[in-house]
């Protein structure tokens, strides 16, 4: 990230400070290997769209070598770091996000979770190494998307619903539409200091997919908006990921689980760095409520749509639209 030698304040969205240092106690923490996962897993996907997850099975040994990769990508020189850029929307991304004028304080390497294109990313984004750089991406992917299936599988038994693999058929197909991305979140002191507000990081916005499991180092900076429009800061745990709905599972339970909204603050003394793993559908899967969830007479809130007219929607909108307000039965 080009440290800017003036700050220019104008540039960069900013949220006045709600006290961001006051963590949330009540996000709701999930033991996977608990027999009441899937119960509370229900609970937590309705009353937050969000959630913690503890004994997740997830090596940790492929987070931290995928850190020192993210780390090592991020020290680079900013020219050799523009080489894997602009994003299309793949690739290396500085203060940009998206392609309709959104802005934040952070850097970041996206990648289509296709191997084939995962190789040819690495090769372009870190000439130095590019085995090493792949094979922290592909084992940590391979790893979480295993956890994010389990999860799923967890939610159907809790909904009571058949298949078990109705949601994590979706990321196991060869097709699957997952995303990739590494954060990074400079410390920006000065600009803080200048505005007496927080610097916003990442925007306020809901994922579309289906589920995003996020891993973060220790720096603080991930708020979450509860039910009331309230924002409240998500404490830390490098050990655990945090989890959150996407708008296909919103659409795919007919409201019953919440599409979270999140944004991040770059307001911590340290770096952060986050890794989120989006599963998301094949393009042409239809996006509609299950009809074993709905009961009788009820109807979809939705107009039918598949993930590949979501995307193209998504993709003109501006982050913190309401996506899927286009897509609302009038
Ligand atoms: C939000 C969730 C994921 O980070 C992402 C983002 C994507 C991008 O950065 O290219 C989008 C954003 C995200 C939703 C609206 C569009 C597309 C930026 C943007 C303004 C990779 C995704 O799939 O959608």
């Amino acid at each position: 990230m080009v440290v800017l030698s003036k700050p220019c304040l104008d540039q960069f969205p900013l949220v006045k400070a709600c006290r961001p240092s006051i963590f949330f106690p009540g996000i709701p923490v999930i033991d996977l290997s608990k027999p009441d996962a899937k119960t509370l897993l229900v609970k937590a996907c309705q009353e937050f769209g969000f959630f913690k997850i503890i004994n997740h099975g997830v090596p940790m040994d492929f987070v931290s070598r995928l850190e020192s990769e993210a780390i090592k990508f991020f020290s680079l020189p900013q020219s050799e770091k523009e080489n894997g850029g602009p994003p299309d929307p793949f690739g290396y991304g500085n203060r940009r996000i998206g392609p309709n004028g959104d802005v934040g304080w952070v850097e970041y390497l996206l990648f289509n979770t296709n191997p084939e294109s995962i190789f040819q990313r690495c090769l372009t984004v870190f000439r130095e190494n590019p085995e090493i750089f792949c094979s922290a991406v592909n084992d940590y992917i391979a790893a979480v998307k295993k956890m994010a299936c389990h999860v799923l599988e967890l939610l159907a038994e809790g909904l009571m619903i058949q298949p078990r693999n109705v949601f994590s058929k979706l990321l196991m197909d060869e097709n699957s539409d997952s995303v990739f991305r590494l954060n990074h979140y400079p410390p920006c002191p000065e600009l803080q200091e200048l505005s007496g507000q927080n610097l916003i990081g990442f925007g306020e916005h809901t994922d579309p997919q289906v589920i995003s499991i996020l891993r973060s180092n220790n720096a603080s900076g991930l708020q979450i908006s509860l039910r009331d429009g309230s924002w409240v800061s998500v404490p830390p745990d490098q050990t655990s990921f945090f989890i959150n709905v996407g708008d296909s599972l919103q659409v795919m339970t007919n409201g019953r689980f919440r599409s979270v909204k999140h944004r991040v603050l770059a307001n911590s003394p340290k770096s952060r760095v986050s890794m989120i793993f989006f599963g998301g559908p094949p393009l042409n899967e239809r996006i509609a409520p299950l009809a074993s969830l709905m009961k009788e007479g009820e109807e979809s809130l939705y107009e039918e749509f598949t993930w590949s007219e979501y995307k193209q929607s998504a993709y003109k909108s501006r982050l913190a639209d309401n996506r899927l307000g286009n897509f609302m039965k009038k």
